[in-house]
């Protein structure tokens, strides 16, 4: 029972916090936690002691909204991801208790500057890319929305790597974050689930309870982050598992003096917490990989019984309390875990069992790639997850059993549907268990959510109509334009007001002001400081000296070869190429930028890496071109940096082959500080073009039926590079070695893809339609104030892509969670 002291009626004490509270606190927080004499702290030591200040207003809110949930019993929402790309949590935490201001004249006061500090602290990077920043950006919204959420994910020691580049190449670095320790985490000893693994199954009855035995365990650690919401009181919980062994050590080999099998068993326990997968899109296969998505889910999935048995002395509510969201098929493994303890714990029966999970899970799909599409090899599972193997075949027994039934034993169906792919090795397929046990199955974009349902799951389409369905993705307005752009920021407020942060749609009251002068000009203004930001940056990191009058075209996402970053850097070639051509012609001067980690086992992503650096390098040391093109790849592309490149740039390249981005949220996030889009009508950007209009924003080639059709014709991509010599002149520069110095052979295999080897991604195709196109993206910019007024317009265009609008949707139409109730907090005027 839980321990109560009738503290129903305690009154927090809520001081003022103004500049004098934070004085006091910050040096109490110095000199008693971090134990340091302010006269001889660090700035480590002071970022410290101002997160603890900080965090401490954040306790208050978050036993407040603890307390009211419990009290109100509410349903609560748990959001099942591997990944969760939080970035820094510093300055994100003071805007959303609306105290920037009064920590930075109270750290002013101390001779320390806050900006600075914010500087020093380091990104959580739990996560690859989109899908664990849009888990980070849902947190912060369903916060704000009052939403009662849980996230739910793995503690990892080691983040997504470090990105160096060397000689123009990737290395990759271990992301040791937690060196200095994480100052917002909440480590409980107390909450401690055994996650057991291997052994074998005895006495199990059909479509019933069994027993699973000798099992190799670990041990589930959770340790609590504070979600806080924008001008609500209401806060969510982030819970993290990390491993622990059962046994700290094995004492007596470290009596027999075996000192290293002593701690061999632990260290391989606590293995399953060390590190991300360094895993964009491509299936591991890797049984490590197995053993982290079963510990995290059966943690979470214990912990969630718990606290609802805590209340409620059977299942009949389970459903009404209880959402599960998977946030792609990694948590899948949940389900049977949710079965196996409904069943072999709790005696549940099966169907009864079963009917609940239908009801609790959700899934949402981020991808039709094929190779990203999760199986694991039946041996493998049965090996690792013997109980749960089981569970999934009877699973799929009553499926084929009611297909079998009602498509009159179609055989051919039953083994397109089979959660068990026959063909080759036996493997389980992860997301058709989701499909199966989800009452909700969405996509990530209208046209994602259409493909979704005409190719991976067109006869669950069938079979389960209506329970597929849209979400498009969105982006949280606190961090991607109120933190990470305050000269917008400012110009919002005093044009809008503050509104805006919480609902977004206000930015539609931009649209009359994109024809005023007064504003067009501050609005400039804004964006050449986030430029000169951005040029400081590269300046002191990569010593090369940006020039600011030129138009800033950036490319920032995962390397891979659908994004097509290679379709970009062949107009920066043709471009180059251009330009010595005709040194007199007026060029419109542009910084192409990109940056982007690559998967360490990737090869071609990491050629192109090299490329784009051996590019910029010929390009940037070319007196020729200086003031007219310049190249950069920022290192280490991350939450952080992306809040500096994103502010800066006038062009957002999303140029994927239509049919293959899910979504894309940098999409978003650029439109909304003021880029003008160039891009494909892939994913999300067909929808951006819908609400900002066709006038403004510059899209280009095939489209989603065109790409097909033209595969369907056999694609023939050598015919595009004979057809065209701009396209000729720029492929045979790559082959030949005008970039390789040196070694005339090192982009060979680029050059042998693109031509050769079928070009799948049809960048050849898309040539011509890019070239043109960057060609009228020349001409506006010559116009500067057409240029600022089609800006704007993307900016006024951006309220449908708050993330607010789509957890407000998941909520109302998946999880059908009702916000919990608490006092309303007094939010800046
Ligand atoms: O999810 C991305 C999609 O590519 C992007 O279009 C979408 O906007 C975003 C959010 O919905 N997908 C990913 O980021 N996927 C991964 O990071 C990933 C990680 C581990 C895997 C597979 C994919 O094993």
């Amino acid at each position: 029972m839980p321990f109560r002291t009738g503290l129903k009626s305690f009154e927090y004490d809520h001081p003022d916090h103004g500049v004098a509270d934070f004085k006091r606190a910050v040096a109490n927080k110095l000199i008693y936690a971090v134990g340091k004499d302010p006269a001889a702290a660090k700035a480590e030591d002071w970022l410290h002691a101002a997160q603890l200040a900080i965090r401490d207003q954040l306790v208050e809110r978050w036993m407040a909204t603890t307390r009211a949930q419990y009290e109100q019993d509410v349903k609560r929402v748990y959001y099942l991801s591997m990944e969760f790309l939080i970035g820094r949590t510093f300055t994100n935490a003071m805007l959303a208790v609306e105290q920037y201001e009064n920590m930075r004249l109270a750290l002013a006061d101390f001779g320390v500057d806050l900006a600075k500090l914010g500087e020093l602290e380091p990104d959580a990077a739990l996560g690859n890319g989109g899908l664990g920043r849009l888990a980070a950006c849902f947190l912060d919204s369903m916060a704000t929305l009052a939403v009662p959420g849980f996230g739910y994910g793995i503690r990892y020691e080691y983040g997504m790597f470090r990105q160096q580049i060397q000689g123009g190449q990737q290395i990759e670095t271990p992301d040791y974050w937690l060196a200095h320790g994480y100052p917002w985490e909440f480590q409980r000893p107390e909450v401690v689930w055994r996650v057991r693994f291997g052994g074998h199954v005895e006495s199990r009855t059909d479509f019933g309870s069994a027993n699973w035995v000798d099992t190799h365990d670990v041990l589930a650690m959770a340790y609590d982050s504070i979600i806080p919401g924008y001008g609500t009181e209401a806060t969510n919980t982030l819970r993290l598992w990390s491993a622990r062994a059962t046994e700290e050590i094995d004492l007596s080999a470290f009596n027999r003096g075996s000192y290293r099998e002593a701690v061999e068993r632990k260290n391989l326990s606590e293995n399953v917490s060390r590190v991300l997968y360094p895993d964009d899109s491509t299936e591991s296969g890797r049984e490590l990989r197995l053993h982290q998505e079963y510990f995290f889910c059966s943690a979470s999935v214990q912990d969630m019984l718990h606290r609802y048995l805590r209340t409620h002395d059977n299942f009949d509510k389970v459903s009404e309390k209880i959402s599960i969201h998977l946030n792609d098929t990694h948590p899948v493994l949940a389900v049977p875990e949710m079965m196996r303890l409904m069943l072999d714990e709790h005696h549940l029966d099966w169907d009864t069992a079963w009917g609940h999970c239908q009801r609790i899970f959700s899934y949402t799909n981020h991808t039709l790639m094929h190779e990203a599409l999760e199986t694991w090899p039946v041996q493998m599972m049965g090996r690792v997850l013997p109980r749960h193997l089981q569970i999934i075949f009877d699973i799929n027994a009553k499926f084929m059993l009611t297909i079998a039934d009602e498509h009159k034993h179609d055989t051919e169906l039953m083994r397109r549907l089979s959660l068990i792919d026959e063909s080759g090795d036996r493997r389980v397929r992860m997301a058709y268990l989701a499909v199966l046990v989800s009452h909700s199955v969405n996509g990530v974009s209208a046209l994602h959510s259409d493909l979704m349902v005409q190719s991976i799951f067109a006869d669950f389409a069938k079979v389960f109509p209506n329970r597929f369905n849209n979400k498009t993705n969105g982006v949280t307005p606190r961090r991607w334009l109120a933190q990470a752009n305050p000269p917008l920021t400012a110009l919002l407020d005093q044009r809008l007001g503050r509104g805006w942060r919480r609902d977004l749609s206000q930015l539609e009251a931009l649209k009359p002001m994109a024809a005023q002068p007064a504003f067009a000009a501050a609005f400039g203004r804004a964006k050449r400081q986030n430029k000169q930001r951005l040029a400081a940056w590269v300046k002191q990191h990569m010593d090369l000296e940006l020039n600011v009058d030129a138009l800033f075209d950036v490319q920032v996402k995962r390397i891979h070869e659908y994004k097509r970053q290679l379709l970009n850097l062949l107009h920066v070639v043709a471009r180059y190429q251009d330009i010595l051509e005709h040194p007199d012609a007026d060029h419109v001067p542009r910084v192409v930028i990109f940056a982007g980690k690559a998967a360490s086992a990737y090869a071609m992503a990491k050629l192109v890496i090299r490329l784009i650096n051996d590019v910029a390098t010929v390009i940037n040391q070319d007196a020729r071109v200086a003031g007219k093109l310049q190249v950069v790849f920022m290192p280490n592309y991350s939450v952080s940096l992306a809040e500096i490149i994103i502010p800066a740039a006038d062009l957002s390249e999303q140029i994927s082959t239509a049919g293959t981005e899910a979504s894309g949220t940098g999409n978003m996030k650029l439109a909304l500080n003021g880029a003008l889009t160039i891009g494909t009508l892939d994913g999300a950007n067909v929808e951006m073009s819908q609400s900002v209009g066709l006038d403004n924003i510059f899209i280009f080639g095939q489209t989603t039926p065109e790409v097909e059709a033209l595969r369907q014709s056999g694609y023939q991509p050598r015919s595009f590079y004979n057809a065209n010599a701009r396209l000729k002149k720029a492929l045979d520069a790559i082959r030949d070695g005008a970039f390789s110095h040196g070694e005339p052979a090192r982009y060979q295999q680029i050059f042998a893809s693109l031509v050769e080897w079928g070009d799948k991604y049809m960048l050849l195709a898309d040539f011509a339609s890019y070239l043109q196109t960057q060609a009228r993206v020349d001409a506006l910019y010559r116009q500067p104030e057409e240029w600022i007024r089609k800006a704007i317009l993307n900016v006024a265009g951006m309220g449908p892509f708050s993330s607010d609008r789509t957890i407000a949707e998941y909520a109302d139409e998946i999880w059908h969670s009702k916000p919990v109730l608490l006092k309303p907090r007094q939010t800046a005027p």
